[in-house]
């Protein structure tokens, strides 16, 4: 008992060096060979979903994976957590080829739940073009899922330029916390039917119809 407590304090102060060394310091790497075994431990809770991979500023500072039976109606779903008190980025994203969304307008749904998100999350999505040159990109800063939430329903809308080469996209956690997300989803949206404004004849004047 007296080795796993001396351990595990190690461990806390391994993580706390580390959140510490890499608060002002997002984009460094953590060059702390101790720091970085106990957290690629730590990420080992969590087993990567097929097809999804892990980035961010900060990756190495969220454990990200699936949790089963955490997802919407008692399905697996996805996590992302924080390791400790830190201001980095961890997502769990794919890309993919736009071409069959090629001058559509796409719309990713998805849904997060929260808890304790210091700072913030959301879904994100970004469109590259072949000189891997952002031309579309939304991440929900301004309207993020934070705090404690239930399932919310999260949406983002882009164009899709013909000269797309790229599409990028998955959930973000920025700041200590944890969320989990499930059902994501990809839709064409159609555009507005053009509706002739100029009628034959006066038409439903006692708004019945
Ligand atoms: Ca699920």
């Amino acid at each position: 008992m007296k080795v796993m407590s001396i351990k595990r304090s190690l461990i806390i102060a391994a993580i706390t060096a580390g959140a510490f060394l890499c608060s002002e310091a997002l984009h460094a790497q953590d060059k702390t060979s101790e720091t970085k075994a106990t957290l690629t431990t730590g990420s080992d809770e969590y087993p990567l979903p097929k097809g999804w991979h892990k980035s961010g500023t900060a990756p190495s500072k969220f454990m990200m994976g699936i949790v089963k039976g955490a997802g919407q109606k008692g399905t697996n779903a996805a996590t992302i957590k924080s390791i400790g008190a830190i201001k980095g980025t961890g997502t769990l994203m794919q890309s993919f080829d736009p071409e069959k969304y090629l001058g559509k307008k796409i719309k990713l749904t998805g849904y997060i739940r929260s808890e304790h998100v210091v700072e913030w999350s959301g879904l994100w999505m970004r469109i590259d073009d072949s000189t891997k040159k952002s031309v579309a990109f939304d991440n929900m800063v301004s309207r993020p899922v934070k705090g404690t939430t239930g399932w919310t329903k999260c949406e983002i809308v882009l164009e899709v330029p013909q000269n797309a080469a790229n599409i990028s996209y998955g959930a973000l956690l920025h700041g200590a916390g944890q969320i989990w997300f499930d059902n994501l989803t990809f839709d064409i949206v159609k555009p507005a039917p053009v509706i002739e404004a100029r009628l034959k004849e006066p038409t439903n004047l006692n708004f019945e119809k």
